[in-house]
Order: C-alpha cells, then sequence, then structure tokens
C-alpha cells in the first residue's frame, strides 16, 4: 500500500483545505485513502478490533460484516438538516434554514478538538463514473473507519479520484466527525456518536458540507444525499440540469428493443425493488443503471441522458427476501455491510421479511438476546445493506458509461392507500411537473419520526432540495421548456400500495410491477392505447395486461371524483406554501385539473 501523505498532494487548495482541519479537529493521525484493498481489509480488521464490526461466516456471506449502532443513531434526522443559504428566502419554506453568520462560529466550536484521539481519514471520491462530464468530485474527511469502508462501495474512491483531480479540478469539500473525541485512557464505544448535538449544515453558494454527530448513512456517507442531492441540485441549478431522488432502470421487450425510464419515490417506498425486479411476463427484462439517485442533462442528441452517481445500494434490508428482490438476495452474498440487521448464530444475518423463521437464539440489531415474544422487531425498521451495484445480477452493461443512458419516461410515485389510481400519464411535461410536485406519501423508518403519516413530499426530494422548492419546480419547467417536446421523455405517476376497504393492498406489486412498466414502454412508443381522464391518460382495459392475475382492474384504476376535488383543494392549500415562488404554470395546472373535475 503507498502511503499518501497530506503534504505531498499536488492541489495546493486541498493541501490548505486540509491543513486548516488538522488544525482545527486535532487529530491524533491523518490518512489519505487510496481505496485499495489492502487498506479496506486493514480498516474492516479494525473495526472487528475495535467491536463495531462483527465478520460474518464467510460460508455464507464471504467479506462481508455487521454493524449496530447506537440505537440513537438510526436514522436521517430532517430537523437538524440545515441549508445555510444567505437568505432565508433562497432555503425555502421546505427546508430549515440557518444564517451562515450564524452556522459558521457554531460549526467551528463544534468541530474544535472533535477528532482527539482519532484518525482524519481523507476519502477523495467521485459521484458519476471517473472522467465523466457528468461527473462530481468530493473529498469527505471523516473521524469515522466505518464511513471509510461504506463510501469505498457507495462511491468511486481513492488515488484514481486524485489522479483525475490534478492540480487544479474543483472538488466539493465535506466534513464529517462522530463529534466524540478520545481523552487518553477513555475506551472507544463500538459506535461513537453524539446524538444531542447533531448536526448537518449544507453551504449551497460555497458548496460546502458539514455534519457532526452521527455516523449513520445518509448522515456520515455524505457523498449521498448532501452532495449528490442537496449540493448537487443547487449545481443542476445553475448549470441546467437536474439532480434527483430517482432510481434508473433500463426495460427490453420481448422484440429486444430497450427504453431507459427514471422514478422518483420517497425513502423506503421500494425504489431498490423496482430498480431490479424480475419480471412475471416472460421475455419482459429489468436491468438496473442505478437504485436511489439520478443526474440528468441533455445530451447531445437533445434528448435527457442520465447517469447514476453511486456505484453501492445503501438498501432497507427489511422486507428484501426471494420473493420481493431476488437479484438484491444475489447481490449482497459478498462483500456487503449490514447495518442494524439482527445475528444469526451461525454467524449470518437475519432481518423481518427475509422470508424464513427466525432462528433459535437470535441476537437483536441492540446486541442482545432477541425475544419473539417482545413484540420488538429483531432487526431495525431501518437496517440496511451496503452492496456494490456491479454484484447485481442484472446490472446494465451501461451503467458506468460516462455518458449515461438516455430517459424516455419519467415516473413518479408515493405510498397512498386511496385516491391514487395503479398508473396514468400526465398530458405532457408541464402537467408532469404538476405531478411530480403534488407527490404526497406516507412516511417510513428512513428518517427519524412518525412512520405512516401521510406527508407532502414533492418529487420525493422535500428532505433532498438544497434551494427554494418553488424555484425547483421552476427549474423543472425551464429544463422541459428547453427541449424538443418531441424528445421529451414521457411523465406517469403510479401507485403500487393502494388498499381496498379491509385494508388489503389491491396490486401485488414486486414482480407485476412489470405491467405498469410495459404499459408505459408501450406509450413511449406510440403504442399502448389510453384514455382521457380528469387527471391524465389511463390505460385502456384492453392496453393493460393483466393475464394470470385475479385483481380488481376497476378498483386500481378507478378515480373518484369527490376525492379528487378533495385533492385539489388540499394542494391549493398546499401551493400557497411556496408564495410568489410557485410557477403560474404550476397554478395553471391546478386550475385546469379542477375545471376537469367539475
Ligand atoms: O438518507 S439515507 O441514505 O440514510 C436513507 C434514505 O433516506 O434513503
Ligand atoms: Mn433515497
Amino acid at each position: 500500500m503507498q502511503v499518501l501523505d497530506v503534504e505531498h498532494l499536488v492541489h495546493l487548495e486541498l493541501r490548505n483545505w486540509l491543513r486548516e482541519l488538522i488544525d482545527l479537529c486535532h487529530p491524533d493521525r491523518v490518512h489519505v485513502c487510496d481505496g485499495s484493498k489492502q487498506e479496506n481489509d486493514r480498516l474492516c480488521a479494525d473495526l472487528v478490533a475495535a467491536g463495531t464490526f462483527i465478520k460474518l461466516n464467510p460460508y455464507e456471506r464471504l467479506g462481508s460484516y455487521l454493524a449496530c449502532s447506537n440505537p440513537k443513531d438510526v436514522a436521517r434526522i430532517e430537523e437538524r438538516t440545515f441549508i445555510c443559504s444567505e437568505t432565508e428566502e433562497e432555503a425555502g419554506p421546505t427546508n430549515n434554514w440557518r444564517k451562515p453568520s450564524e452556522m459558521r462560529p457554531h460549526l467551528r466550536r463544534l468541530f474544535n478538538g472533535c477528532m482527539r484521539g482519532r484518525t482524519m481519514y481523507v476519502i477523495p471520491f467521485s459521484m458519476g463514473p471517473l472522467g465523466s462530464k457528468m461527473s462530481l468530485i468530493g473529498v469527505q474527511v471523516t473521524d469515522s473507519p466505518y464511513v471509510v469502508v461504506n463510501m469505498r462501495i457507495m462511491t468511486r474512491m481513492g488515488k484514481e479520484v486524485l489522479d483525475v483531480l490534478g492540480g487544479d479540478l474543483e472538488f466539493i469539500p465535506c466534513v464529517h466527525s462522530v463529534g466524540k473525541p478520545l481523552t487518553p485512557k477513555e475506551k472507544d464505544p463500538p459506535w461513537p456518536c453524539n446524538p444531542e448535538e447533531t448536526v448537518l449544515a449544507h453551504f449551497p453558494k460555497s458548496r460546502e458540507i458539514w455534519s457532526y454527530g452521527s455516523g449513520y448513512g445518509g448522515n456520515a456517507l455524505l457523498g449521498k444525499k448532501c452532495l449528490a442531492l442537496r449540493i448537487a441540485s443547487v449545481i443542476g441549478r445553475d448549470q441546467g440540469w437536474l439532480a434527483e431522488h430517482m432510481l434508473i432502470l433500463g426495460i427490453t421487450n420481448p422484440e429486444g428493443e430497450k427504453r431507459y425510464i427514471a422514478a422518483a419515490f420517497p425513502s423506503a417506498c421500494g425504489k431498490t425493488n423496482l430498480a431490479m425486479l424480475t419480471s412475471s411476463l416472460p421475455d419482459w427484462k429489468i436491468e438496473t443503471v442505478g437504485d436511489d439517485i439520478c443526474w440528468m442533462r441533455e445530451g447531445e442528441d437533445g434528448r435527457l441522458w442520465a447517469i447514476n452517481p453511486e456505484s453501492g445500494m445503501f438498501g432497507v434490508a427489511p422486507g428484501t427476501s426471494m420473493t420481493s428482490n431476488p437479484n438484491a438476495v444475489a447481490a449482497m452474498k459478498k462483500n456487503t455491510i449490514f447495518t442494524n440487521c439482527a445475528l444469526e448464530p451461525l454467524g449470518d444475518v437475519w432481518w423481518e421479511g427475509c422470508g424464513e423463521d427466525p432462528p433459535p437464539l437470535l441476537r437483536d440489531w441492540r446486541g442482545g438476546r432477541w425475544d419473539p415474544q417482545s413484540g420488538e422487531p429483531a432487526a431495525h425498521p431501518n437496517a440496511r445493506f451496503t452492496t456494490p451495484l456491479a454484484q447485481c445480477p442484472v446490472v446494465d452493461p451501461a451503467w458506468n458509461d460516462p455518458n449515461g443512458v438516455p430517459i424516455s419516461a419519467i415516473l413518479f410515485g408515493g405510498r397512498r392507500s386511496s385516491t391514487v389510481p395503479l398508473v396514468f400519464q400526465s398530458f405532457g411535461w408541464d402537467h408532469g411537473t404538476f405531478l411530480g410536485a403534488t407527490v404526497s406519501s406516507e412516511t417510513t423508518a428512513a428518517a427519524a419520526g412518525v412512520v405512516g403519516k401521510l406527508r407532502h413530499d414533492p418529487f420525493a426530494m422535500l428532505p433532498f432540495c438544497g434551494y427554494h422548492m418553488g424555484d425547483y419546480f421552476q427549474h423543472w419547467l425551464d429544463v422541459g421548456g428547453a427541449l424538443q417536446a418531441e424528445k421529451l421523455p414521457k411523465i406517469f405517476y403510479c401507485n403500487w400500495f393502494l388498499k381496498d376497504a379491509s385494508g388489503n393492498f389491491l396490486w401485488p406489486g414486486y414482480g407485476e410491477n412489470i405491467r405498469v412498466l410495459k404499459w408505459i414502454f408501450e406509450r413511449c412508443d406510440g403504442r399502448g392505447a389510453a384514455e382521457e381522464s380528469p387527471i391524465g391518460f389511463l390505460p385502456t382495459p384492453e392496453a393493460f395486461d393483466v393475464s394470470d392475475l385475479e385483481v380488481n382492474v376497476k378498483a386500481l384504476f378507478h378515480v373518484d371524483r369527490q376525492q379528487w376535488l378533495q385533492e385539489a383543494q388540499d394542494l391549493e392549500y398546499y401551493f400557497k406554501l411556496f408564495g410568489a415562488h410557485l410557477p403560474k404554470t404550476l397554478a395553471d395546472e391546478l386550475h385546469n385539473l379542477r375545471r376537469r373535475l367539475s
């Protein structure tokens, strides 16, 4: 392993920035990560020695580990997430705002000496294929080796990134600390963190990220939501492209024709499952480009092209099984980091909905013997697996292509038990933007707080947009307006989560979702019949393939005028939140919806 030294880095700005951080955080040691396997092996061995990692049974899970977090550090914390723009208006009504002149001194106080007794790791990483015009480079400083080994899966990381960065390319500075300095005699807990002082600050103008106090997921792997969504959404606004909370999949029909679809759903609503679904219709095939984040911009041919800025999945474990997602199950057979899953006595992981009964003597995510009678789950509901995307059996051949893939359709969806039918198509780009703006969904365990509460989550970006949401809507209208209408992706809205009066799901979901994608594919090709309804185009009964399925088609595509008038009323109220920033086009779309309903 080649030892990289801060003082030998060729990038002057990077060197100076690191010197300042070393002065501020006072780490005992500094390690610039090269991303090599040797480095990773050593860090994993250190994590095992520290009690953070348990090495899993290599016959079941080669090169894999389980980490269990502090019970106070298990999810994203939206109340502690801040956009520090100059004015509150720039951050908009959906973000927490702090004045930079208040946040900066607060951060200086928190970070002062915060890495005492620890190693400062320097992680150069690329969001997007190395050297792609669409990629962005970040450098994360962290005192968590758990973060380093996760970042090595989730991003392209290490020496090659420094080579691309060269002496003068720009990088996005990301500073992270678990916020638990150690005195010389103190024993380090297995999951150091500081829940009382946790704060995640984003500076859109200087494009900086500072995260303190949490070691979990999106709070700590700063390339993901912080850079690839909150900061990238601001860069995309300034440069004319889109940074979205979307999966990207390729779909191939029986004739061998292929299209790419991007789809936005809130966290823990099945993006990973949809991105790699195993089709229930023979001869239809799905391949995966990404399962969480999508950057889209105009390509040379005037269409929208997309890359997945990540290189791994940070997927929700509970509910992942051979039935719901056999490809994810195969992907996580090796080189995977599990967090907050339960542990079997023979050294494999277990979670609710894994398809197998809990074995005796299960250890729960808190580290104690699990009592099946307790009513508590053995795995935390937001337990995760971190797995290289390349290990997914159906990873798309173009997933790492620096040019990305051309997008034919965009889907929006949320978790709605009523009102919204299984699938419908927008009348055009502006109406599609309106549909994105109207996404509502029941909250999940991906963020701290109440689960199952219906809330507006426009474009599934509510916790991830780095500026005023009203301006973000306008940006969507502008991006679409700049492209030729016939080259624009078609926009759809879908809802897998409809329930009947007894609370049973109306739609089987998972592999059967291919039927929805099939109709979308055919609509993109100018086939696939549809009929106009007040809310958009619905599939005609003949055009929607329910062969061999026992479902209530009528209920799945029912548009209840009363419910929709109520929905429109609620939207009118919601849209007021955006004040003068609400694009007139969207107010007009709402007006038109009302007119069509009455
Ligand atoms: O932000 S995380 O990556 O921790 C989880 C999520 O919201 O998808
Ligand atoms: Mn997500």
